[in-house]
């Protein structure tokens, strides 16, 4: 099979032996950064529809997340090299994702992303209440605020997380990014922007992030 898509199928089928030498091989070939958006991530998406079919059980959907981990692991390292980012210091931004959600795939690669692009990242993890966020975010002196969450029930808590701000007073301190396969710009730009009194952004992927921290920060 050839190498990219041999690459894809590991991620399908969580199979790790091997993986490190075929991405290393890959990066003679491409960047770093394009190899997780055109390989890993296109394996991923396979997942989530075998997933959502049936057609495959959740603990062969964590060996593929786990193999999904491992290939970004291998591949930061290049990702930073390839930058000149990590020399600036742009802003500092505290990303988690939201109570009862432990999808943390996409929030890690927002913030390499980021991390790489000037941006001092405050990564809080998984699972966590819009208390800690904030907490964090004030004793850290955030610019802004980054959630995600996957799951439909995250889109709601997200809502609530934006009404909380609202109601302790601090919306208009920090600006708010938002992403997640279960949101759509629709959701953010229309309904979420009437809830929230602060700024609040929908980003599709992780350079959308960059792009509209960029933007935040300007
Ligand atoms: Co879960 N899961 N999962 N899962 N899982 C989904 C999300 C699901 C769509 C699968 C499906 O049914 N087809 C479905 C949700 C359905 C729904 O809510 N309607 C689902 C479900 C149901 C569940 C469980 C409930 C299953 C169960 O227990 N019965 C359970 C939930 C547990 C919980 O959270 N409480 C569960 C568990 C898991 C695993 C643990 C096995 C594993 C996660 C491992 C991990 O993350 N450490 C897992 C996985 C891997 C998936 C799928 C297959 C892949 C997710 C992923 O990593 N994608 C997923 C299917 C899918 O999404 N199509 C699925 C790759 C990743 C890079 O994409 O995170 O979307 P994503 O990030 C993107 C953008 O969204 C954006 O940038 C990234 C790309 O650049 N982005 C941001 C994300 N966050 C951002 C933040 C930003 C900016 C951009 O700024 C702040």
């Amino acid at each position: 099979m050839p190498l990219f898509e041999r690459l894809e199928q590991r991620i399908v089928d969580g199979e790790r032996n091997g993986l490190e030498e075929d991405l290393d091989a890959a990066m003679t070939e491409k960047p770093p950064l394009d190899i997780v958006n055109d390989t890993l991530l296109s394996g991923m998406k396979t997942v989530g529809e075998l997933f959502g079919s049936g057609q495959m059980q959740l603990p062969f959907v964590l060996q593929s997340a786990e193999v999904m981990k491992a290939a970004v692991a291998h591949l930061e390292p290049h990702i930073e090299e390839q930058s000149e980012g990590r020399r600036q210091h742009k802003g500092r931004i505290v990303l988690a994702t939201v109570k009862g959600d432990v999808h943390d795939i996409g929030k890690n690669l927002v913030d390499i992303i980021l991390s790489n692009n000037g941006y001092e990242v405050v990564n809080l993890g998984i699972k966590q209440p819009i208390t800690a966020i904030l907490e964090t975010a004030e004793e850290q002196r955030a610019d802004a605020i980054g959630m995600s969450g996957l799951l439909v029930k995250s889109t709601v808590i997200m809502k609530e997380n934006l009404e909380e701000m609202n109601s302790r007073g601090v919306a208009g301190r920090w600006p708010v990014l938002l992403g997640g396969a279960a949101l759509t710009r629709g959701y953010v730009e229309n309904d979420l922007t009437e809830v929230y009194h602060g700024d609040v952004h929908y980003a599709r992927d992780a350079f959308e992030g960059l792009h509209l921290m960029d933007d935040v920060m300007a």
